[in-house]
């Protein structure tokens, strides 16, 4: 089997980066430029005219995305457009950014009817829809968007919601290690008809920095451990009650209890694609979700509305803690001047929001 590391090309592009070699990820690929600015890991980018990211309505030829998104730290991607523009207010209130009288956030993706993303001073918050592939798509734009802005050492998080293994609904979990429904640390992708291979690692020393400021005050708990991802919801996390269902509630238990024995905590259903993506990206990425359930006791998500709607907000209170401290230890707390739409050319702009607009 051969790893992407083996079939993706060094980047030599510029695109107004220093040359010099930067950061190496494991196989000696360098992923970042000397002034921390994200390298990609593909040359053909730099020879296009202009590049359309398409499912964000946003392009290279049409926006200033370095004046858009340069001072950007933090990108957190979640899987609504609604939870994430809560997230954004949220994140205002924390960080102390202040918005112009009169102004409200705008959705800066809203012409491409597929993701939403709000930028709050240094922080972007992006909805990844649900799954692998939905993921896949908005990572492959984010970490261009990136490279676009010359952003600097950029942070992933993805919050999220999940089904907990022998934890209770309302246990926020940290992910250690992700690992797909056959229990393997890859994403495997089918490139050009050939299976594909990349390491899906999360970078752990984060997530011990994260578990380190849940509050012991806190009136729930506060886990890590590994992820299972998985491509589906009902069948591939053993449930019994999807439209199919060909195995016994003994065979769920078995698989279940085995997983668990494995170190799994929790299933959701992107962490695998978030945390391959941005490693081979080489940029520092955590998950922490919140259970909906235990798997081990059930598998219809039963609490009311109000109950769910607060369970969100704890994975939110803790990526905001973590982004608040570095923040304020950098002195860059309620940043102004970045953010609203910067034009750069007016037609090619037209085109990029016709183009987004277009629906299959
Ligand atoms: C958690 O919840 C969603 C499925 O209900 C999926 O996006 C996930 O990972
Ligand atoms: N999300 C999942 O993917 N699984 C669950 O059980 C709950 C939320």
């Amino acid at each position: 089997m051969s790893t992407a590391s083996a079939i993706m090309p060094q980047s030599n592009g510029t695109n107004g980066h220093s040359k010099h070699n930067g950061t190496c990820d494991e196989m000696g690929v360098d992923t970042r430029y000397p002034d921390g600015t994200v390298r990609l890991r593909n040359p053909n980018i730099e020879l296009m005219d202009q590049d359309i990211l398409y499912h964000l309505a946003l392009g290279s030829g049409s926006h200033d995305l370095v004046e858009m998104f340069g001072d950007v730290k933090f990108v957190c991607m979640g899987g609504t457009p609604k939870r994430m523009e809560q997230f954004a207010y949220t994140v205002m209130a924390e960080i102390g950014h202040k918005l112009p009288c009169g102004t409200t956030l705008q959705d800066i993706s809203q012409f491409s009817y597929r993701y939403s993303m709000y930028k709050v001073g240094p922080v972007l918050c992006i909805s990844h829809g649900m799954g692998i592939p939905s993921v896949g798509i908005l990572l492959h734009e984010v970490i261009k968007l990136m490279y676009h802005a010359k952003v600097r050492d950029p942070v992933f998080f993805r919050i999220g919601t999940c089904g907990g293994v022998g934890y209770e609904g309302g246990t926020v979990i940290i992910s250690e290690d992700t690992v797909d429904g056959a229990l393997r640390n890859v994403l495997e992708l089918t490139v050009l008809g050939k299976s594909v291979q990349r390491p899906a690692k999360l970078d752990r020393r984060l997530a011990r920095e994260l578990k380190a400021l849940s509050d012991p005050e806190d009136p729930y708990d506060t886990v890590m451990g590994k992820t299972m991802c998985t491509y589906d919801f009902y069948e591939g996390q053993g449930r019994l009650d999807g439209a199919f269902c060909d195995f016994t509630e003994t065979d769920k238990m078995e698989y279940l209890e085995s997983i668990h024995k494995f170190g799994v905590v929790n299933i959701e259903m992107e962490s695998l694609a978030f945390a391959a993506l941005t490693h081979h990206a080489g940029i520092k990425a955590a998950v922490v979700c919140v259970t909906l359930l235990d798997r081990l006791k059930g598998d219809q998500v039963l609490a009311p509305k109000e109950v769910l709607d607060e369970w969100q907000q704890r994975p939110t209170k803790l990526v905001c803690r973590y982004m608040k401290r570095y923040l304020q230890i950098k002195g860059r707390l309620s940043l102004d001047g970045h953010g609203s739409v910067a034009v750069k050319s007016p037609r090619r702009f037209k085109l990029v929001q016709q183009e987004s607009e277009t629906y299959d």
